[in-house]
This record gives C-alpha cells, structure tokens and sequence, in this order.
C-alpha cells in the first residue's frame, strides 16, 4: 500500500437539495460506474467505500425568504458533517461524493472541526466555476449550492453558519477559489468586502496555471490540512458536459490537469469533495469518467517524465 497517502473513505451524498437543476442526486453512483474505487486502487490508494447516506427528499419547492429547501439543506450538512468528520478521527481521508456544492458546508464544518481538535492549519481549495458566497439578500436563485463559502465564514442562516456549534467554521483566508468566471454582482461586492482570494478565469489566462497554483499553495507545511471541493463544473463543458449550470471558458483538460497533479506533489491533501456532476445532463457519463481520471492525477497519476 502506498505511504504518501492515508486509507480513502468514500461517502456518497445522493442529494440535489441545494441546485436548480435535478440529477446530482445520482453522481454518486456515476463516479462509481466510472471506477473511483479502482481507480485509487490502481492508485495504491487502500479505499473502504462506505456507500450512500440517507437524508432528506427533495420537495422541489420554491424559495422562501430567498432559499429553496433551508430545512432540508440543514438537515444533509448535518449528516454529511458527522460523516466526514467520523472518518478524519479515526485517521482515514474522507472523499464525499455529491451531490451538490451545498455539501461543501457540511463537509469542510467537519474538516475545520477536525482541525481545531489537532491543531491543524487549513487550506481549503475552491476549485469552481462560481464564488459561491452568495447570501439570501443577494442569491437570483435563492439555490443554496451557490451560498456555502458565504456560510462557512459566518454569513447566512444560522441553522447553516452554525453547523459545527460555533461560527465561523473558518475564516475567508484559508479559502483560495480557482476557475472562477460566473460571480452574482451582489456576491462580488461581498467577496471583495471578505476579501476572499479569488483565482478567476482572466488571471489564469494572463499568468498560468503553473503560477496560479504556485500562489494558491504557498505556505503549506506538514502540519497544514488541505481540503480540495471540486466542483465539476469547474471544467469547461466543453469537455464536461454533465453539470446544471454550465459557463464556457473554463479550464481545459491540460490545466485542469496541471491542477490535480500540483496539488498531488504537496502531499498535503486529507480531504475532498467531488460534487456537481449530473449524470442526466452528461454524454454516456464522460464527464463522471474525465472527473476519476482527475482524482487519479490528485493521487499522483503524472504525465512527468523527470521524476
Ligand atoms: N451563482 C449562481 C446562484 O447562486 C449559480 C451557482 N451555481 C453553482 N455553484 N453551481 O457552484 O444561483
Ligand atoms: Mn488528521
Ligand atoms: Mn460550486
Ligand atoms: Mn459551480
């Protein structure tokens, strides 16, 4: 079994409770039939797959004081938190399948628990097409997949900022947002307020991906925790159709690429999100396929010939 990275649990998280499109419900299983679990095998990744949480339906209703199904999103980031935090405490790397982004809340609640209670420093990365720091005054949609950095740093409702007991979960700083190229223009007002860092889509072009993600981890040491959300349409749909809410001009197969295998050679990852895929929305699940073979990269599949 490999030494650099620890034993992989997988948790699916069969809900589309916080998007406007439904289908992300079945991405868990998608990622299976792609191969994940062998995938990390082939990895030497020693992985438990501890099936689908139970949670809440659906109702598909309408937004209520500017979100859709607050309850029921409440209610799966609980779950989702005690999940992932469970796995963190008996050593294992948690990799939650969504589902979607709404879960990010709940799962890095339980990381930055995880991280309190070690002493750990935390890194999140947001790899996504959107900044996802809306709040109900603000959201078009009042879609609550588009709110969760804004309620893990303390902005929003206090069933959601309050998860883990106190908020914030974790302050703006620790969160570095790649990809970004669909921001809501009350949530650019409050990302500039929180000063979140933001890694958007014209800066990628202008210095590089190489660059961007030199920037995004720096300052990592072997006592940091970095957690990855992946937000599947981060990729441009061009070559990962399978998303609701697709926006053009994303990062193509090489950068994204670049990404994961950068991330790989810090050895710092503990934890990860794959979240957003839609099975319904995708061509003979190639998007759930193009997202196992990225996983493999984050687990050090190289394209380097120099090492
Ligand atoms: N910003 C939009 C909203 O809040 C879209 C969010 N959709 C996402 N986020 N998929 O990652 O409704
Ligand atoms: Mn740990
Ligand atoms: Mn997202
Ligand atoms: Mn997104």
């Amino acid at each position: 079994m490999s030494q650099r990275y620890p034993p992989v649990t997988i948790i699916g998280a069969p809900t589309d409770i916080g998007a406007g499109h439904r289908g992300a419900r079945l991405g868990p299983d998608a990622l299976r039939i792609a191969g994940l679990h062998e995938a990390l095998v082939g990895r030497s990744v020693d992985v438990i797959d501890r099936g689908n949480l139970v949670g809440p339906q659906n109702p598909w209703l309408d937004a209520v004081d500017g979100y859709r199904h607050l309850a029921e999103v409440a209610e799966w980031n609980r779950i989702v938190m005690e999940a992932v935090y469970a796995e963190l405490s008996i050593g294992r790397m948690p990799v939650m399948l969504g589902g979607d982004h709404c879960l990010g809340l709940g799962s890095i609640t339980g990381v930055a628990r995880h991280c309190r209670e070690t002493g750990k420093k935390l890194r999140v990365l947001w790899l996504d097409a959107h900044a996802d720091f809306n709040t109900s005054q603000v959201t078009p949609s009042g879609n609550i997949h588009g709110m969760p950095v804004a309620c893990l740093c303390g902005l929003g409702p206090q069933p959601l900022t309050h998860l883990g007991g106190d908020a914030p979960a974790i302050t703006p700083d620790v969160v570095k947002q790649i990809g970004i190229r669909s921001v809501d223009p009350g949530e650019k007002q409050l990302i500039k307020e929180y000063g979140l860092d933001v890694y958007d889509m014209r800066y990628i072009d202008e210095v590089g991906m190489r660059r961007v993600m030199e920037e995004a981890l720096e300052g990592l040491d072997e006592n940091t925790h970095l957690h990855v959300s992946f937000d599947v349409d981060f990729l441009d749909p061009l070559i990962a159709p399978g998303v609701g809410t697709t926006v053009p001009g994303g990062p193509n197969y090489r950068e994204a690429s670049l990404v994961m295998e950068m991330i790989a050679d810090t050895g710092r990852m503990a934890s990860l999100d794959i979240v957003e895929l839609n099975p319904v929305l995708d061509t003979k699940n190639a998007t759930g396929l193009l997202a196992v073979d990225l996983v493999e990269s984050l687990f050090g599949k190289s394209t380097l010939m120099r090492d």
